[in-house]
């Protein structure tokens, strides 16, 4: 677009700033623990990028501050892109305002107000000292990319996504147990995306003795991202030591408990907001039938297996009036790759 006016030229470049800022705070398998994802870009009167930053999770330097401290003295007279309204507290770190104020920056915008109220009020901390505050550029995204966070603050649990790979008639393992492939490499690929979106991997005892699967993310080009999520093992049965989720620097959790509810407080607790349930049927037929799952990714693959593991145990229902019948909020044919037919992915709440 072209501009005349200063204002619109700078709102255009905040605008672009605010769109990496937002993609900075989404970088795949950050934050692991209870934090926003939280991105900030430095921006210039020219409109240049000085710096960027974003959260790495809890404990770490915000992100304002993790611009800040790439910016040094290049941050003076500066405007600060934020995804979130800078906090005011001092809670693992300092407080951002002050650190804001300190470097001499001169406007800041951000997304959406901070709704944690132990944080909140850094807009008027901001103005009292003499600093251009501006808020919800872009706010509709950065809440998209923060609702796990945002649905923590107000249920106290974690926000639960059920993943599922079936076949056409919802069999998730052939009557031999194999399941290699079900659904194609563009669905494998976009799951390990959904991967990098969650802080935790969940599985029960089952899946875990009898698929033994590793359940680490990996990007597209197949490398394992730098940043994994916590992976757990729901159940009583005890696991055997060789299995591989028990391997590696961080190995699982194993959570002995039948009971969805209880798990969920205990992840909680320990700081987790977005859960994936991979498996198996057992697993999630106790979260449907608790009421604890929150969303659906399902991707359905053009195969048929007649007898086979069901992706699902039974529900309990009865009669076609108890169906379970989510809402569709996205529906996309997955592009196959060469040589491998189209999956569907649906998306449910
Ligand atoms: C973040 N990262 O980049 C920003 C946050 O856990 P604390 O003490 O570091 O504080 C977390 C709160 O700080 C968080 O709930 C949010 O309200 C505010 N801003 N948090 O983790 C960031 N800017
Ligand atoms: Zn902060």
């Amino acid at each position: 677009a072209s501009h005349t006016s200063d204002a619109s030229v700078t709102s255009d470049v905040e605008t672009e700033g605010m769109r990496r800022a937002l993609t900075l705070a989404g970088t795949p398998g950050v934050p692991l623990g209870p934090n926003p994802r939280v991105g900030c870009v430095l921006v210039d009167r020219a409109g240049a990028v000085i710096a960027e930053g974003y959260h790495r999770g809890a404990g770490t330097p915000h992100a304002e501050v993790d611009a800040l401290a790439a910016a040094g003295d290049r941050a003076r007279g500066a405007t600060a892109v934020v995804t979130l309204e800078p906090c005011d507290h001092t809670g693992r770190t300092g407080p951002c305002t002050q650190a804001l104020t300190r470097a001499g920056v001169q406007r800041v915008v951000y997304a959406m107000a901070d709704p944690n109220p132990v944080a909140s009020g850094g807009r008027t901390t901001l103005q009292a000292a003499g600093i251009e505050v501006s808020g919800g550029l872009l706010e509709q995204q950065a809440r998209e990319l923060n609702a796990a966070w945002l649905f923590g603050l107000t249920h106290g649990r974690p926000f639960v996504t059920w993943k599922l790979a079936a076949s056409l008639d919802g069999r998730s393992a052939a009557a031999d147990g194999t399941s290699r492939w079900i659904s194609g490499a563009a669905s494998r690929r976009d799951a390990h995306r959904l991967r990098g979106r969650v802080d935790t991997i969940l599985v029960g005892t089952e899946t875990a003795v009898v698929d033994d699967p590793a359940l680490t993310v990996r990007d597209d080009t197949g490398r394992p991202l730098e940043h994994q999520p916590l992976r757990a093992v729901m159940g009583e049965r005890e696991l055997p030591a060789g299995l591989q989720l028990l391997q590696g620097a961080k190995p699982a959790l194993h959570l002995r408990t039948r009971d969805p509810g209880r798990a969920l407080a205990e992840l909680f607790d320990a700081g987790r907001r977005h859960v994936l349930l991979e498996g198996g049927p057992t697993l999630a037929a106790a979260f449907l039938r608790a009421g604890l799952v929150d969303e659906i990714v399902a991707y359905l693959a053009p195969v048929l297996l007649g007898a086979g593991r069901s992706a699902v145990a039974d529900l309990g229902i009865g009669a076609i009036g108890n169906a379970l019948r989510p809402e569709v909020l996205d529906a996309t044919v997955l592009a196959a790759d060469p040589g491998e037919q189209p999956d569907v992915r649906l998306i449910m709440r």
